[in-house]
């Protein structure tokens, strides 16, 4: 099976990439990495499925080159990959570990030398456990010390990236790690969630100057989104839809874009922000160069009548599903393109830097059969054409994931690779989308 769609299809410069993060291929075991919050969240009974880490993963600190030769070979221009916090400054602030700093001197260098353009995020989720000792994102000098460990991050790598992007999906670091308690450090206090989201934006205005005044340029952040769609139409409920959506896509996006933050977010969260909260607007603020938007899915939002806030549940919707539960509604990727372009970035480049779906996918005979993914993939693609030809300036795509990885308190059952691994002997095994994706991209008509 192969796409419908050709390279030639999209705009010259539109460039094809996949996406992976630190902590979910590399190994944290190896190199002298330091103890991240995964790591001890895994080990609290319940939080993982059986309680799986990532001290192994695809082992990609070893297996790196193998693992580019699959992104060349499969003719991806770009590459997006994280830095580990824990791995290259262990104790989050002060010594610097040279051994994590060269490992990703060698990934830059292995991708440069293949002719694929490097995308880095500094972020994606392994605070150093130290941090956390210390509030971790509830903690304001957070802000200072994630500055710190970019500057150490991008005075070794900065002159090689094509661009960098300071934060991958701050919804999920504060909200669903601090309200929700869903992933670590497994928090559930609204207070520490407001506190969380504030700080990461402060994070991430310092850390985009810190880049800028090194010289780099292309500089981004990746947000992800998810369609709120109301679960019947009651007033009850489109209040609640409205108050998901807030949370979910309109809160990052205003702090960086309008210095603001929503007002139905604030009814809830203002009183457990931290004071004067307005003064670190100008910092959060500071101006990117493009945004990237991660999409997956929708979600059915019901209204809740606890009386609290945020006063909304979530119910299973109709569509067909990923094994992630995950409803498939490519319309949402087009709702996002061309409203976040409208709304609140009118003049940036827009990537879509996460796209992807889990599938059950098994070897028969040497071979992966894995026509949902391709069919998933030609979905939001053809939402990305038409963004396009509204003139959104949307200018690449990037899968995720080149590889089946740790998929965090799932453990290692939700594989999203275009590459299959063989958890016990580490082998990789290009799906059937891999091979699609190589026609389409080696298609030049
Ligand atoms: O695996 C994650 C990734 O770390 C962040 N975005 C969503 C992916 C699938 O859940």
């Amino acid at each position: 099976m192969n796409f419908s769609l050709k390279r030639s299809d999209f705009p010259p410069n539109f460039r094809f990439g996949t996406a992976t993060s630190a902590y979910q291929i590399e190994g944290s075991r190896f190199g002298g990495c330091g103890e991240s919050q995964w790591d001890v969240f895994a080990q609290t009974p319940g939080n993982v499925v059986r309680g799986e880490n990532a001290a192994v993963a695809c082992d990609h600190y070893h297996r790196w080159a193998e693992d580019f030769d699959l992104v060349k070979n499969a003719g991806l221009d770009s590459y997006r990959f994280s830095t580990s916090w824990a791995r290259i400054m262990p104790q989050g602030r002060g010594q610097v570990n040279q051994a994590g700093l060269d490992f990703y001197d060698r990934l830059l260098d292995g991708l440069l030398a293949r002719g694929i353009s490097p995308w880095a995020c500094l972020y994606h989720w392994e605070l150093p456990a130290p941090l956390l000792d210390l509030g971790g994102w509830r903690n304001r000098d957070i802000a200072h010390w994630f500055a710190d460990f970019a500057e150490v991050v991008m005075r070794r790598l900065g002159d090689r990236l094509d661009a960098a992007a300071t934060f991958n999906e701050p919804w999920c670091i504060a909200w669903f790690s601090h309200f929700m308690g869903q992933h670590a450090p497994g928090v559930r206090d609204i207070r520490a969630a407001a506190r969380a989201m504030h700080h990461i934006l402060l994070a991430h205005g310092q850390a985009t100057r810190v880049m800028r005044d090194l010289g780099m340029a292309n500089l981004g952040v990746v947000l992800n989104f998810e369609r709120a769609l109301p679960a019947d139409d009651s007033v009850e409920c489109l209040q609640a839809t409205q108050r998901y959506d807030g949370i979910y896509n309109r809160f990052f996006l205003g702090g960086v874009f309008k210095q603001a933050y929503p007002q139905d977010v604030l009814a809830g969260l203002e009183a457990h922000l931290p004071q004067n909260y307005q003064d670190d607007f100008a910092v959060i603020g500071e101006p990117v160069d493009w945004l990237g938007v991660n999409y997956y899915t929708c979600k059915r939002v019901t209204a809740d009548n606890s009386g609290l806030f945020p006063g909304y549940g979530e119910q299973t919707g109709p569509l067909p599903k990923t094994t992630m539960g995950w409803e498939i509604y490519p319309e949402g990727l087009y709702h996002f393109l061309t409203w976040a372009h409208r709304e609140y970035a009118p003049n940036l480049p827009i990537y879509v830097t996460e796209n992807g779906l889990s599938a059950d996918d098994r070897v028969v005979a040497g071979q992966i059969a894995d026509p949902q993914r391709i069919a998933f993939i030609e979905q939001h693609l053809q939402a990305v054409l038409r963004a396009i030809a509204e003139g959104v300036p949307v200018q690449g795509y990037f899968i995720w994931s080149l590889l089946d990885n740790y998929e965090w308190a799932l453990g290692y059952d939700k594989r999203f690779g275009l590459v299959h691994v063989d958890f016990d002997t580490l082998q990789r095994t290009p799906k059937q989308s891999w091979h699609a994706v190589r026609a389409l991209l080696q298609d030049a008509s």
